[in-house]
């Protein structure tokens, strides 16, 4: 099964976690630990991505120690189209559609474009939009951040992205922000659109994942934890406190 198809059914049948793994944090051997663990716990897919230090062998290194130690879909998140491995099974596609940049919305997908071909990834279109404070990645996309009190900014660039022929929405807070987006702007969203909607960023306790899953996320990442949290007793809840929320 492709991992958009994947997805789809997993939303079709109720709340879904993925977790994000930045391979610029730990050895590949440990990512490969962390994975397994997350999936145990009942994760449903691993996004393997990072901002900054992307470098090429540790990127291959960290995916292959994943899928070895899991069976579900292995999904690079991508800070350009510098990083990409060949060895996961989809990659987000995705366009920064509130970046100033012009190259954050189609020049790194550009440069992409013929080297997914190449390896034969799945592509996964993602209208990603970037909400306040953003974080590293709202520096590095060069992001006119969406005001987190303005959800009716967030929703009319989510239905455009809708229109544009994306088969996700992201709504990013940034990682390791104070804060996840705020539930006003995840259920304005959630309300327009028809196609699953991602919520990350700032994500940290059972509390929070619940209040964002209930206000609409289809799908909850969480990142930081898997890495505060060696053993993974919140993650554990938190992935509970999604799967539960209705
Ligand atoms: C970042 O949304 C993800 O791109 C995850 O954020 O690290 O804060 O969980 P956290």
């Amino acid at each position: 099964m492709k991992a958009y198809e994947y997805i789809l059914k997993k939303v079709q049948d109720g709340k879904v976690h993925m977790t994000l793994i930045d391979p610029d944090k730990q050895d590949p051997a440990e990512a490969g630990r962390m994975a397994g663990l997350a999936v145990e716990l009942g994760s449903d897919a691993i996004m393997i991505g990072g901002s900054t230090g992307v470098d090429q062998e540790n990127l291959d290194g960290t995916v292959k120690e994943i899928k070895e130690n899991v069976k579900v879909p292995t999904i690079l998140f991508p800070s350009g189209a510098h990083s990409i491995s060949r060895y996961a099974d989809a990659i987000y596609f995705m366009s920064i559609l509130n970046s100033k940049s012009v190259k954050n919305v189609i020049g790194e997908q550009r440069k992409a474009s013929t080297v997914i071909k190449k390896l034969g990834i799945e592509p996964i279109p993602m209208g990603y939009l970037i909400i306040e404070p953003g974080m590293t990645v709202g520096k590095i996309g060069e992001a006119s951040l969406i005001p987190r009190d303005d959800p009716g900014a967030a929703m009319e660039y989510a239905l455009a992205g809708q229109y544009l022929g994306m088969k996700l929405i992201y709504l990013e807070a940034g990682s390791g922000a104070p804060a996840p987006v705020p539930q006003e702007m995840i259920s304005r969203v959630k309300g327009e659109i028809e196609i699953p909607l991602v919520i990350g960023g700032g994500i940290r306790n059972p509390e929070d994942a619940g209040t964002v899953a209930r206000a609409g996320a289809d799908i909850v990442v969480t990142g930081t934890i898997v890495e505060l949290d060696k053993t993974q007793s919140i993650l554990g809840e938190i992935i509970e406190s999604v799967k539960s929320a209705r």
